[in-house]
């Protein structure tokens, strides 16, 4: 789902080659049934390859996705919530001093600069997903709730992969 930024590059050059009515362009930039735009504009804020990884319930897994933020305004992303999980939390893996890989919880919330692509990525950033209510199975679907403290909360549908 790279179509986001690519539109929002048409849709720049469309604006300045004089294009009359660039509201037109972004009716169609992204259709109400794709699952996984925030907004259907190109320009506005937005969520492209989500996805969970599989894990019996009672496990751990954890959800990935790029947050693109072509707006001129930063966000923070300070929540989670799923009903598939009983604790949410934001994650960074890191190395520690020993040289072995931990994950800490973003303190703050996670912010997305104005103009900038955040993406949460095996190894990176994630939406930790800890204490599973259910099996999530390859195949399946997850909605995830998150919320900014700018635009509030939004629902994404992460499809499941497995590992
Ligand atoms: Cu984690």
């Amino acid at each position: 789902m790279r179509t986001l930024s690519l539109l929002a590059l048409t849709l720049a050059l469309a604006a300045c080659a004089g294009d009359p009515e660039p509201t037109a362009v972004d009716d169609q930039v992204l259709p109400d049934s794709d699952p996984f735009a925030l907004d259907a504009s190109a320009t506005a804020f937005g969520l492209s390859e989500p996805y969970a990884r599989a894990a019996p319930a009672g496990g751990v897994s954890a959800m990935f996705a790029r947050i693109e933020n072509p707006t001129g305004d930063a966000d923070t992303l300070v929540a989670a919530r799923t009903d598939a999980a009983g604790r949410v939390e934001i994650h960074r893996t890191q190395e520690n001093a020993e040289g072995l890989s931990e994950m800490v919880p973003v303190e703050g919330g996670l912010t997305v600069p104005a103009g900038e692509t955040v993406a949460l990525e095996p190894g990176g950033l994630h939406v930790m997903l800890l204490d599973l209510q259910r099996d999530l199975v390859a195949g399946d679907t997850l909605d995830v709730e998150l919320e900014f403290a700018g635009r509030g909360a939004v629902t994404v549908r992460a499809p499941v992969r497995g590992l």
